[in-house]
């Protein structure tokens, strides 16, 4: 530091007074302000040392008086009278109260001790590398607006914020005294300072020499250094007669002295000084322990299941509750751009195909795809917060009983998770498993996982059909894919890929409260690409669609004459048995190998969404059983080309790719069958 030093003194100097908690750093900082040239003497009368430095800040000669350490400011030690009767008496200019911020709480009472007695005071608020160490985080500006001081963070071992705290104290010792702090000592208590005070202010000799309501509570205090120090000044018997009859009272009605009292009220004070200005962010190992109770019941043996599926359940509820208003206005929005874009280009001039491409095609395709965009973003981020807080990865270990119980490790269902955003990085995670076999299966059963993109069908059939029951319909689809992927885990590992799983070795992580910022990232980071695939995939098939529903040239619109309208119409019989053997149907279903909210546009353009949008017109061609094994075949039957790819590249085989193809083309047959007859059966 280039503070410049000297050991004489002079007029005209400040004064500063160094106060504080034994072990708050006073001598460090001490040091730290004045150098290693100091004056050191004894207080007069005393055996306690004084020490005293000096320096000259920016042209301010200061005077530096290190006080000895106390916790409070009352008569019990040589060390306490020393420190105040100085503040009191020695008229410093200013006081620097050294706090240990890691310990604030405690600090303080010295602090408001101060205050209370008018000193005008800078708050070194010391160790702030170490109350950010314990996680303690301090709105200075908030404290020190409430205490009415400046307030100096500083870590005075690395002599951090002590050019700053000499400034301020030299700022303050030129502002003159201030108010004294009063804190509220409560009805009875505050009645009786009352009385005693009015008492000392008739006292010129007392009022003279002190502030009178600190005064009043010292006498309340029975502080007895400043009782003498009264009896010898005067000779006021109403004064200590009535201190006396306040003593009693308040001992009367709260059964304890009033210095009790008093000190409880101001650790009242403190406390809730410290609750609004200080958060204390908890330990690691604070953390862990918080985390063991809730994994107590989280990851019970009994409750761990029933909770996981609480949750998911009430992650759709959240999805559909909240999303499903908005996908009315944003249809609302396509169809309006839709219009005005058809009229537009009309009064240019365009032919009536290219406005078709455009209105139908683009905009009714992507679009209705697009209305999904806030089920998506909300379940997103639904899954976000239960990840971030770290309950997934508790899910998974629930999971691993029923993963063990099905021939897999516990390990194996993060993949499987995964997959509930994308079957794609889903497929390859599987690598993380050790075991050739158990990544085997668990490649082959993640397109089971319902992926985001099947969100849009089950939305589109779920909201047009079952508008009462849609998130609890659609979180029966997603524990349908739960289910038969188990199962399948199990037939694979009996039949095809014999062997023992490792154990579940996976770490915990302690809760966190997840952050904003931090869901709406990873939300973006799954949603984005959805929107991305609109763009892209989405659009091109759109077009093709279009296209095909156009060709051969004259055929009418999207009829069954025209090659889409052909190619569905040979594949419709294969899905008659399961409830839905429209020409367009099948058709969407072709193309919905390419993405599978491509089902969703495919249909748009087929059906040529007008005014009433997709969902009006689904309910003259569909019932409420074909829509549900519809979505039945949409989850389960082939995954789209990207997982087709994603397999072969972590199969490394034909063969099982096809596999895969096959089997869930076959299952997803299957599983429509049973719920479209099955239902039939009940007269559904
Ligand atoms: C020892 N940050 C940190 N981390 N430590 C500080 C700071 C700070 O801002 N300020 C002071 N300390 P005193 P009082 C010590 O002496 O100034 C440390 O009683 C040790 N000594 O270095 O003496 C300071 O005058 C061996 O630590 O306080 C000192 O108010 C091991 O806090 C202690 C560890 O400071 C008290 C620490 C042989």
């Amino acid at each position: 530091m280039e503070i410049a030093r000297k050991v004489d003194s002079k007029q005209g100097e400040i004064v500063v007074a160094l106060a504080g908690n034994p072990n708050s750093g006073k001598t460090s900082i001490f040091n730290e302000i004045t150098g290693a040239r100091q004056h050191v003497g004894n207080w007069p009368g005393v055996t306690v040392e004084k020490k005293e430095g000096f320096l000259t800040y920016q042209g301010s000669e200061i005077r530096v008086v290190d006080l000895p350490g106390t916790y409070s400011l009352g008569a019990y030690s040589e060390d306490e009278v020393v420190a105040r009767d100085y503040i009191l008496f020695g008229n410093p200019d200013v006081v620097i109260n050294t706090v240990d911020a890691s310990n604030l709480e405690r600090n303080l009472y010295l602090t408001t001790q101060l205050l209370e007695m008018g000193a005008s005071i800078v708050l070194a608020l010391n160790m702030y590398d170490e109350a950010k160490k314990n996680r303690v985080e301090i709105d200075v500006d908030k404290l020190s607006k409430i205490l009415g001081v400046p307030i100096v963070p500083t870590v005075a071992t690395k002599g951090e914020g002590i050019k700053k705290l000499i400034a301020e104290a030299i700022e303050t010792s030129k502002k003159g005294k201030r108010k004294p702090l009063k804190i509220d000592y409560g009805k009875e208590i505050e009645e009786e300072i009352k009385k005693i005070q009015s008492l000392i202010e008739t006292d010129s000799i007392l009022k003279e020499k002190f502030q009178p309501r600190w005064l009043a509570v010292k006498l309340l205090e029975e502080d007895e250094q400043i009782l003498r120090e009264v009896e010898k000044l005067v000779h006021n018997e109403n004064l200590l007669n009535q201190v006396q009859n306040s003593l009693k009272h308040i001992e009367e009605i709260f059964g304890e002295e009033a210095e009790t009292v008093i000190a409880d009220r101001r650790y009242g004070y403190i406390s809730g000084l410290v609750r609004e200005a200080v958060k204390k962010h908890p330990t690691f190992e604070e953390r862990i322990s918080v985390s063991d109770k809730i994994d107590r019941i989280v990851t019970n043996r009994y409750l761990g299941l029933p909770i996981f599926f609480l949750a998911m359940w009430m992650v759709f509820k959240f999805t559909f509750v909240l999303g499903d208003p908005m996908i009315g206005w944003i249809e609302s929005l396509f169809e309006y751009l839709a219009g005005l874009t058809g009229r537009w280009l009309m009064a240019a001039g365009v032919s009536e195909l290219a406005i078709s491409l455009v209105t139908d095609g683009i905009i009714g395709g992507v679009g209705s795809v697009l209305v999904f965009i806030p089920n998506i973003f909300l379940l997103f981020f639904a899954i976000s917060v239960l990840e971030d807080s770290g309950y997934m990865a508790r899910a998974a270990y629930v999971m691993d009983r029923i993963m063990q119980a099905f021939g897999l490790p516990g390990k194996a269902f993060i993949p499987l998770l995964i997959g509930f955003g994308c079957n794609v990085p889903g497929v390859m995670a599987t690598r993380t498993l050790e075991n050739k076999n158990d990544r085997m299966i668990s490649v082959l059963i993640n397109p089971l996982m319902s992926c985001g993109a099947r969100l849009p069908v089950y939305v589109l059939f779920a909201s047009a059909f079952f508008p009462a029951n849609e998130g609890t319909v659609i979180f029966s689809l997603y524990i349908l894919g739960m289910v038969l992927a188990v199962i399948m885990a199990k037939v694979f590992k009996k039949f095809l890929f014999k062997g023992q799983s490792a154990p579940l070795v996976m770490e915990l992580p302690p809760y966190r409260i997840p952050t904003l910022k931090g869901i709406f990232i990873h939300m973006w980071e799954r949603g984005s690409a959805f929107i991305k695939k609109a763009g892209t995939i989405i659009f091109g098939v759109v077009v093709i669609v279009w296209a095909l529903s156009n060709l051969p040239v004259g055929v009418e619109y999207a009829s069954q004459q025209s090659i889409i309208g052909r190619i569905g119409s040979f594949l419709a019989p294969i899905f008659r048995p399961v409830g839905f053997g429209t020409w367009e149907a099948a058709a969407s279903l072709m193309f919905g190998l390419l993405a599978k909210e491509v089902i969703v546009g495919t249909l748009g353009v087929l059906y040529g969404v007008g005014e009433e949008g997709l969902t009006a017109v689904l309910g003259s061609q569909w019932t409420a059983l074909s829509a549900y094994s519809f979505m039945v075949m949409t989850l389960i039957y082939i995954p789209c080309v990207a997982v087709i790819g994603a397999i072969k590249r972590e199969t490394n085989s034909w063969k099982w790719t096809f596999f895969a193809v096959g089997y869930s083309l076959v299952l997803g047959w299957i599983m429509s069958f049973i719920v479209y007859q099955g239902g039939r059966l009940l007269g559904l």
